[in-house]
C-alpha cells in the first residue's frame, strides 16, 4: 500500500470523475472534428480570464515553495511554469485576434467566477505548499490529458486547432506534468493523514471545476 503513490492512487479511486474532466465531450468535439466555433471561441475568451487569475496562483506556489519546501529543484519546475504562463497569455492575445475575439470586453462566466474564486482561496497563507502543489498538478494535468487526446492516434482535430492541442498536449508540457506529480507524490508520501485527505478533497474540485469550464465552453452553464 505504501509503495503505491497517492495520485496514482486516487486516479483509480475517482476514475470517473477524471475521465469526465479528461474525456469531456467540449475536447472530443475537438477530437473529432465537430466542434462549433461559437464554442471554441468561448472557450478561448473565457480561458484567457482563468489564465490571467492563475498567474498570482502560481507566483503564491512560488512563494510557498520557497518557504517549505524540502527540495530546491521544486521553484525551477514551478518556475517552469511560470514561464509557460508568460507564453500562453501572448498566445491567447494571438489567437484571440486570429479568431476575431475580443479579449477587452469579455464578461466571466459564473463557472469561470467560481473556478477563479477557488484559485484565490488556495492563495492563502494558510494553505500548505503539499495542497497547493498537488491543486496545481491536477490544473494542469487535466489540460495536458485532455488535449494530449486531441492529437493522439484516431483524432480529427482540425489543422487550424492543432496549435491550441499542441500548447498543453505536446511531449514537454507532458513531462512538466510529470515532474509536478512526482512533487506531489513525494510531499504527500510524507503527510500526514490530515494534509493527505484535504488534498484529495482539493483534487476532486479541480476536477470538478475542469468539468464545469468545459460544459461552459459548450454553452451549457
Ligand atoms: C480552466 N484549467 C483551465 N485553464 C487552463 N489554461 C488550465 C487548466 C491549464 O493551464
Amino acid at each position: 500500500k505504501k509503495d503505491i503513490p497517492m495520485i496514482k492512487k486516487w486516479l483509480n479511486q475517482h476514475h470517473q470523475l477524471y475521465t469526465a474532466a479528461t474525456r469531456h465531450p467540449f475536447t472530443l468535439s475537438i477530437r473529432d472534428g465537430s466542434v462549433q466555433l461559437s464554442a471554441f471561441k468561448r472557450w478561448l475568451g473565457q480561458d484567457y480570464i482563468f489564465v490571467r487569475a492563475f498567474v498570482p496562483f502560481v507566483a503564491s506556489l512560488l512563494l510557498k515553495a520557497w518557504k517549505e519546501s524540502d527540495d530546491d529543484s521544486d521553484i525551477e519546475v514551478i518556475l517552469g511554469g511560470v514561464a509557460a504562463l508568460n507564453d500562453e497569455i501572448s498566445w491567447f492575445k494571438r489567437e484571440a485576434s486570429k479568431w476575431n475575439v475580443s479579449l477587452s470586453n469579455i464578461v466571466p462566466q459564473k463557472a469561470n467566477l467560481e473556478y477563479c474564486r477557488f484559485l484565490e482561496s488556495l492563495m492563502s497563507d494558510d494553505v500548505e505548499y503539499t495542497i497547493a502543489v498537488t491543486a496545481f498538478w491536477a490544473i494542469e494535468a487535466v489540460y495536458q490529458e485532455s488535449y494530449a487526446h486531441c492529437l493522439a492516434d484516431g483524432s480529427k482535430t482540425s489543422e487550424e486547432l492543432k496549435e491550441t492541442c499542441q500548447r498543453w498536449g505536446n511531449d514537454d508540457f507532458g513531462r512538466y506534468c510529470g515532474s509536478l506529480q512526482d512533487i506531489a507524490n513525494r510531499r504527500l508520501e510524507k503527510s500526514p493523514e490530515d494534509i493527505i485527505s484535504k488534498a484529495e478533497a482539493i483534487v476532486i474540485r479541480v476536477l470538478e471545476y475542469e468539468v464545469e469550464f468545459w460544459s461552459m465552453s459548450r454553452g451549457e452553464n
